[in-house]
């Protein structure tokens, strides 16, 4: 956490509160909506949401597509697709660092200043958090924020055991 143009840090949230720039949903590759954090985002977006993914064709596992926050706090809602645990030979730990580095990237792209970040592909997708913590930290880390307009990038943690996991993480790390 020594390099100043940006801070890594968790908080223990509803992400649909956070008043960011930018919030990562954990979508599937329909975009069209589901439970888990999906679900809670869609609805306190309200149905301009729907419309918005509608018209986007979908996501590749490992990508991210961006639409307006409409009636949530955030500007701007990032959808990315995780993989599903499938016993982490398939490529999971790959792909779930792509969901991260191509949400930055796309927030860079959107003059996106903040970013808050669902724990991606721990519920539903089944991918064990004590190996997705580590995986969403080292590929925001290895991130290039040199000339980026991001400043503030949060892992958004549901639970009391993801928030206390993370923080464990961050407090290891000097950036
Ligand atoms: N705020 C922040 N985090 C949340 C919230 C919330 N309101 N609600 C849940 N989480 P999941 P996945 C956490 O299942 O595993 C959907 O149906 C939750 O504790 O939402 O990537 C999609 O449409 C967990 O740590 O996403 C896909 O079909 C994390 O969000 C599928 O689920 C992710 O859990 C995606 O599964």
């Amino acid at each position: 956490m020594s390099d100043p143009t940006h801070t890594l840090r968790a908080v223990r949230a509803d992400i649909t509160s956070l008043d960011v720039d930018a919030i990562v949903n954990a979508a599937n590759t329909s975009l069209l909506g589901g439970g888990g954090v999906d679900g809670a985002i869609h609805s306190a977006a309200g149905p301009e949401l729907l419309e918005a993914c509608r018209v986007l064709g979908g996501c590749r596992t490992g990508d991210a597509k961006i639409t307006p926050g409409f009636r949530l706090p955030a500007r701007y809602v990032i959808h990315t697709v995780g993989p599903v645990w499938k016993g982490g030979n398939n490529a999971e730990p790959e792909l779930l660092s792509s969901c991260y580095r191509r949400s930055l990237e796309i927030a860079e792209n959107h003059a996106i200043h903040s970013i808050a970040f669902a724990s991606i592909s721990t519920g539903v997708f089944g991918f064990p958090v004590e190996l997705a913590a580590p995986i969403a930290l080292a590929a925001v880390q290895a991130f290039d924020f040199s000339g980026s307009p991001l400043r503030d990038v949060i892992f958004c943690c549901y639970s009391q055991q993801h928030y206390d996991l993370y923080r464990k993480l961050l407090s290891g790390i000097t950036a």
